[in-house]
């Protein structure tokens, strides 16, 4: 039998990431009609890169990629000068509404369903401001009815698909003596019967065997989850807002995943401002822009890092190098390291 201090000097078994099942990575904006979404996409989107900076990719109206703003990537730039400025982005997309129903269809559920399934990680955009110009689907202001909507609708739909695939393995199950057919089912009996009693998947603990499983299977309520709750421009300054209260209770209880307030207002003013006059404007009412933390926070959400490269030596060929980054680095303390931020070295 081997000394019991050489197995601890192996390697940690990498964990496979639950909710992870592509390597193309990116966030949806998910919540009820009239929140404030597109509101949130499109201020956003002011600050995207350019699609033609994508040239081998199609981008759609829906689709942005903003730079994640770090104070070390431009110091860094500032120093080395380089030719080329190839900053870490996240991907977001603009996902249309959700309402009550959609698992069964409503309001063109369905197809929203297959757009959320779609994305790695949700923000999930709740409305705390008031405003009776703006109708709310269910009339009322009240972003924790809203929570509940949303969530359960997710539930619902991951219900009615565990349904559909314990169906089908039961099929397999009688033609075939598989043993993996068995685990699998035995999983998602295990899946639906926690979703029944109203857990979302990502809050639960599970086995590594389990989490390859669940990944093949792309279940919403797996997907990591950042609340957005906006609300009015004083509200948010005063850091005040009679909702959020209650809003933080409801999201203690149900996995305590990060809350950021923000207002759509401000932001859209500020994004309207060219930016000597925004940066006055925050300094004289003693505000900030949310969405260096908001656009932070969805990408570490999804486990993303990045890290940087600079310098003449380094980089003979920087596919080369990036390769080699990901095979080194690709799990670095639970996170996975997708892409790189790197720099090209001047060309004397
Ligand atoms: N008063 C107020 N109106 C807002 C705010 N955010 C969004 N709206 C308005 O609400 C309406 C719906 O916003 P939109 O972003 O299209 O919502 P979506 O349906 O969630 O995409 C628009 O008329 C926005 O101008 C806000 O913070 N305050
Ligand atoms: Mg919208």
């Amino acid at each position: 039998m081997p000394p019991k201090a050489a197995k601890s000097k192996e390697a940690p078994a990498e964990r496979p990431i639950l909710g992870r099942f592509s390597s193309h990575l990116k966030i949806g904006i998910v919540g009820l009609p009239n929140v404030g979404k597109s509101t949130l996409f499109n201020t956003l989107t002011k600050l995207s890169i350019p699609a033609e900076n994508f040239p081998f990719c199609t981008i759609e109206p829906n689709e942005a990629r903003v730079n994640i703003p770090d104070e070390r990537f431009d110091w860094l730039c500032q120093l080395f000068k380089p030719k080329s400025e190839v900053s870490a982005f996240l991907e977001i997309h603009d996902i249309a509404g959700l309402v009550r129903g959609a698992h069964e269809g409503q309001g063109l559920g369905n197809n929203f369903l297959s757009h959320i399934r779609a994305v790695d990680g949700i923000f999930h955009v709740l409305r705390s401001f008031e405003d009776p110009d703006i109708i709310h689907v269910d009339d009322t202001v009240d972003p924790v009815r809203d929570l509940e909507v949303i969530s359960a609708e997710l539930r619902l739909k991951d219900i009615e698909f565990m349904g559909r695939k314990i169906e089908d393995l039961e099929k397999s199950m009688k033609r075939s003596n598989d043993k993996q057919l068995k685990v699998e089912h035995e999983l998602c009996l295990r899946v639906k019967s926690v979703l029944e009693e109203g857990k979302d998947v990502r809050l639960q603990e599970w086995k590594a065997a389990d989490i390859e499983i669940l990944n093949t299977v792309q279940l919403l309520t797996a997907k990591p989850v950042v609340y957005l709750v906006n609300m009015n421009e004083k509200d948010y300054q005063r850091k005040k807002n009679k909702f959020l209260p209650k809003i933080h209770a409801w999201v203690q209880e149900h996995g305590g995943e990060t809350i950021i307030p923000f207002s759509c207002a401000l932001e859209r003013n500020l994004a309207d401002m060219p930016p000597d006059e925004a940066a006055k404007y925050c300094e004289e009412n003693k505000v900030q822009s949310a969405l260096p933390k908001i656009i932070k926070t969805g990408f570490s959400a999804i486990n993303l890092i990045y890290f940087f490269t600079a310098g003449p030596d380094e980089f003979p060929d920087p596919s080369e190098r990036l390769s080699e980054l990901f095979t080194s680095h690709s799990f670095i303390s639970g996170k996975e390291a997708v892409f790189v931020s790197y720099m090209f070295d001047k060309v004397e």
